[in-house]
């Protein structure tokens, strides 16, 4: 059993609408698709950085040399069984996370459709925190809004997507935009489940625009505080009732687990590929467990592919909020999968129950977005 071909695409799909954060705005989402073959069978992952440098310092072409140069090559050398010993061979490549798990979820899918299991039941057999878990057929999810032009425009956004069902609202924020949001927001909608995100964008010397949204019930909030910081973050947790959520600055379980023991956050949002994948991303679910800290799965505006995986993940027991997994035409016209990602009207999405990510990629709608695409091959 072993991958004998691996190819990348970079793929560039416009979103329906600008999405816009603290660090810039996004218009056509750029991501590296990656494709794993052999013994017949086809794994698909996707790799979630991004054309410049703004959320994380990987972008698609760092993404694409550490792939193209070191991690494609480790794969093709070494005998691999399974997707968790990929991340163990690659530990030795220093970060590069997004490029890492790009090549990882290709192997989780590649090898779940070799065990003709689903990644959610792959996922579970793997986290330790309750053994006997049952896969939930369906969960919870929400979404995240981007910068508007209005704090009105901002809540017929926040309108809109209730009505559609979502039961859990997070808005961006940044300097000069943010107790304001939160009040309209609030002021319109008292009981909603709302968080907010702000990309790194303050320093603890604005810990007083925080005290002014620490009585607005809001679930957390994600990241205020610069992107590799945690001690600052644990400073201003102790001034505030509100749970702090890292983001940016969780890398690995290790990153969490000292997070969480300085109480820099009571939160943790994993991003697969922020944490080098899956098998990390479960090894980081189980610290949080067992601090009794609750995770949520965080977005990079996937595709279906990624969409696919992190559906499954968020599967796993002590993924006790809702995440940042949203339908895919709230992203895309046209998703790459076949069924696209939907969300009920109670808010909930149901989890693939095929072999591997569960949907079918559609090979028309991935050519027509694929900029560029190069192929290689075990010798
Ligand atoms: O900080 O969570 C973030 C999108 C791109 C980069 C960073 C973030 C986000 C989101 C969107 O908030 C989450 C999603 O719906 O995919
Ligand atoms: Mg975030």
């Amino acid at each position: 059993m072993s991958i004998d071909r691996i190819e990348l695409r970079l793929v560039k799909m416009p979103l329906v609408a600008p999405f816009e954060t603290s660090f810039g705005v996004e218009v056509v989402e750029e991501h590296i698709i990656v494709r794993a073959d052999g013994d017949g069978i086809t794994g698909w992952g996707e790799c979630v950085a991004s054309e410049g440098p703004w959320y994380s310092y990987e972008t698609n072409r760092t993404a694409w040399h550490i792939l193209r140069d070191f991690l494609i090559p480790l794969t093709f050398e070494n005998e691999i069984h399974s997707a968790p010993e990929f991340s163990q061979l690659t530990a030795r490549v220093r970060g590069h996370n997004m490029a890492k798990a790009g090549l990882e979820s290709a192997l989780w899918d590649w090898f779940a459709k070799a065990q003709n299991k689903s990644l959610a039941q792959m996922f579970n057999a793997q986290q330790t925190a309750q053994p006997d878990f049952i896969l939930p057929e369906r969960i919870a999810v929400g979404v995240s809004i981007g910068l508007q032009a209005t704090p009105r425009a901002l809540v017929e956004q926040v309108r809109g997507y209730l009505a559609e069902g979502y039961t859990r609202i997070k808005i961006k924020i940044k300097p000069g935009h943010d107790v304001a949001l939160v009040r309209a927001v609030r002021a319109e909608f008292p009981n909603i489940r709302l968080q907010v995100d702000a990309n790194s964008a303050y320093r603890l010397s604005d810990a007083d625009i925080f005290r002014a949204m620490d009585d607005a019930n809001l679930l957390l909030i994600e990241q205020p505080l610069s992107n590799d910081d945690i001690f600052q973050h644990s400073k201003l947790q102790r001034e505030l009732k509100t749970a702090l959520c890292l983001d940016e600055s969780i890398h690995s379980a290790d990153d969490a687990e000292a997070a969480l023991e300085l109480g820099a956050c009571r939160i943790i949002n994993i991003k697969p590929g922020r944490v080098s994948g899956y098998a990390e991303s479960i090894k980081l679910h189980d610290v949080a467990a067992r601090r009794g800290a609750a995770v949520w799965c965080g977005g990079m505006l996937e595709s279906g592919i990624g969409r696919a995986a992190n559906v499954a993940v968020a599967t796993l027991p002590n993924f006790k909020l809702p995440g940042d997994l949203s339908a895919s035409r709230r992203y895309y016209k046209q998703d790459i999968v076949e069924p696209e990602f939907t969300v009920d009207a109670e808010g909930m999405m149901r989890v693939p129950t095929g072999p591997g990510i569960g949907v079918a990629v559609v090979r028309e709608n991935l050519d027509a977005v694929t900029a560029s695409l190069q192929v290689f091959r075990r010798n």
